[in-house]
């Protein structure tokens, strides 16, 4: 059986358990944090999560993984038939990895771990999300799905890069995102309240909580 390493707490672990939920692929979850252990980095390289332990080995990188089951486990099918529109859906997905988690990143040491405040990402990160939301924004087609009347990976990989950006910029910045961007909020709404986003989520705020009361 497929094993998914990393925790529930990542965005990106759950950008891959979704993934095999909505694909109803049976995995094991095993809990593991990011680590330079060289054991670990013998499963993942870069000592990120998640990786996934299939019976050819080990990969890592969910962009990687998520096309790997979608070749491995084509249906029901996570990406568009039609060629154009497929690199339209991976377009979306690398937009908010690099361009939304990437910055928002810069700042999660301070607000999920308590670090000091660092003031030039401060100062950076807040117009480089603004410009890259605008550009989002260009690509997102909101059809009802992100990347057009299909739900995709691109809508699994947005909900919860959105999620971490959300997370960030709000106590950092107080900023709002979703009360200035109707159709964004929108699509959020419906994209976490399907089946596998609430059990994916569910798990996220248990072990964000247990997290924050061990802190307290
Ligand atoms: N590009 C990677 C990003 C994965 C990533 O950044 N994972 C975070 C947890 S959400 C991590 O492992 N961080 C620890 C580190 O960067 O060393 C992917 O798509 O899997």
């Amino acid at each position: 059986m497929l094993k998914l390493h990393g925790v529930a707490l990542s965005n990106y672990y759950n950008i891959v358990k979704q993934a095999m939920l909505e694909k109803g692929i049976a995995f094991e979850e095993i809990t593991a944090p990011p680590s330079q252990d060289a054991s670990f980095l013998t499963k993942s390289p870069m000592g990120k999560i998640p990786c996934l332990e299939t019976p050819e080995g080990f990969l890592s990188e969910s962009l990687a993984i998520i096309e790997y089951l979608e070749e491995t486990h084509p249906t029901p099918s996570l990406l568009p038939g039609d060629a154009y529109q497929r690199a339209k859906t991976r377009e979306i997905i690398k937009y908010a990895e690099l361009y939304l988690d990437g910055p928002a990143r810069r700042l999660l040491g301070h607000v999920i771990f308590g670090a000091p405040l660092p003031q030039q990402a401060f100062d950076e990160v807040r117009p480089a999300l603004e410009k890259n939301l605008t550009a989002l924004k260009r690509i997102a087609r909101f059809e009802p799905w992100v990347a057009g009347t299909e739900f995709s990976l691109a809508d699994i990989a947005l909900l919860h890069i959105m999620g971490l950006v959300l997370a960030i910029i709000k106590p950092v910045y107080d900023w709002d995102i979703l009360a200035q961007e109707p159709e964004l909020a929108n699509w959020m709404q419906r994209a976490a309240a399907r089946e596998h986003s609430l059990t994916v989520l569910a798990a996220q705020k248990k072990v964000r909580e247990a997290m924050m009361a061990k802190q307290a």
